[in-house]
């Protein structure tokens, strides 16, 4: 089933999740930096210090001076309305009381004494901020989970949905493409590869402006697995490839993507690397063919990439048919480069923050 993306007006503009979505209110105290202070962090607005507040668990309130938010003062303790406002600080705590108990606009469960979370926020009381899967990761109570998350990065504009794998650090599912969902035609439009795509629970492409916002200001490892089978070993097997330092540009840019360093993992069957010759390339697609071939990359293999003339991998390729065991060279089937006489049958591209 596909996902349709709802984009209301306010996604377009700029910090317009305010302080008070974010479920803290403004103060007013004679207090002057608290002693509860326990951490300064810089800052350019309040929304940014109300970010970094949400992600600590113990921060309970934040401040910031007069004169500008140069710096975030994060405390671990909440402040008392004295009706007094004078000060060098504005001071922003969290609403949380026995009437209102779920921190950042979540609501009380009565019956089952839980907070329904909401806008990327989750525990107990909604007191975190997911940015990616990590977030989750941390929490000992979604371990092992995998399930559809709402998540917010920073520099994102509104929250959005997506795939965590809460194992190792937190897995963000990129890319599904594989036969045990239903299938999906990656065959797509810019515009589609743009917005994302698909079954968050199957087959998927979370979407090349999302995939900018999650690399655009944390350490993201890009990893790539590919399921392979082959008849000589009758057996299905995982080959593995991690990108550090992920990063994917703006739409303007074209959305290239950058890294630091291309790594097999100790444990892990090799895969080839296929994006290192793709560096600097922008995102292809059937009309918008950006790639350096005289034709269309993407016409031929059927599918949006990062293509060159056209490239040593298409992961959003069509499915092997399960018959086929051994590597098909028609351009339109997935290839990935596999070692040996095999088939790419399955693709995952996923995200997960090594800060
Ligand atoms: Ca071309």
């Amino acid at each position: 089933m596909r996902w349709v993306l709802i984009v209301p007006l306010w996604v377009f503009l700029d910090q317009s999740v305010t302080v008070e979505e974010r479920g803290y209110s403004q103060v007013n105290t004679c207090v002057d930096l608290p002693t509860f202070n326990y951490k300064q962090k810089p800052t350019t607005s309040r929304v940014q210090c109300a970010v970094a507040c949400s992600q600590e668990p113990n921060c309970m309130s934040f401040s910031i001076p007069m004169t500008g938010p140069s710096l975030c003062y994060l405390n671990n303790a909440t402040f008392k309305h004295t009706g007094c406002s004078y000060g060098t600080f504005k001071h922003f705590s969290l609403e949380k009381s026995p009437e209102r108990p779920c921190w950042h606009g979540g609501s009380y469960n009565t019956t089952t004494s839980d907070c329904i979370c909401y806008n990327g926020y989750i525990g107990n009381w909604c007191q975190t901020l997911m940015q990616d899967c990590s977030e989750g990761w941390n929490l000992p109570y979604y371990n092992k989970l995998k399930a559809v998350f709402s998540i917010h990065p920073i520099t994102s504009p509104y929250p959005f949905k997506v795939f965590c794998e809460m194992v190792h650090k937190g897995k963000l599912v990129i890319l599904r493409n594989t036969p045990d969902a239903l299938n999906v035609d990656f065959n797509r439009t810019f515009t589609e590869y743009k917005d994302g795509f698909g079954d968050l629970e199957g087959n998927v492409w979370m979407g090349l402006q999302r995939f900018h916002y999650l690399t655009n200001h944390r350490n993201m490892t890009f990893k790539v697995v590919v399921k392979t089978s082959g008849v000589a070993i009758k057996m299905t097997d995982f080959r593995q490839r991690f990108y550090n330092d992920f990063r994917v540009s703006n739409e303007t840019d074209g959305y290239r993507f950058t890294f630091s360093a291309s790594e097999i993992k100790p444990g892990t069957s090799a895969l080839g690397d296929c994006l290192t010759d793709m560096v600097g390339l922008p995102f292809s697609t059937i009309d918008n063919d950006r790639d350096t071939k005289v034709g269309n990359c993407a016409k031929i293999h059927l599918s949006g990439w990062w293509y060159k003339k056209c490239g040593p991998c298409n992961p959003m390729g069509k499915l092997q048919p399960t018959s086929e065991r051994i590597q098909n060279d028609d351009p339109w089937y997935i290839h990935m480069p596999i070692d040996g006489d095999l088939a790419a049958l399955e693709v995952k591209l996923m995200l997960s923050y090594h800060g």
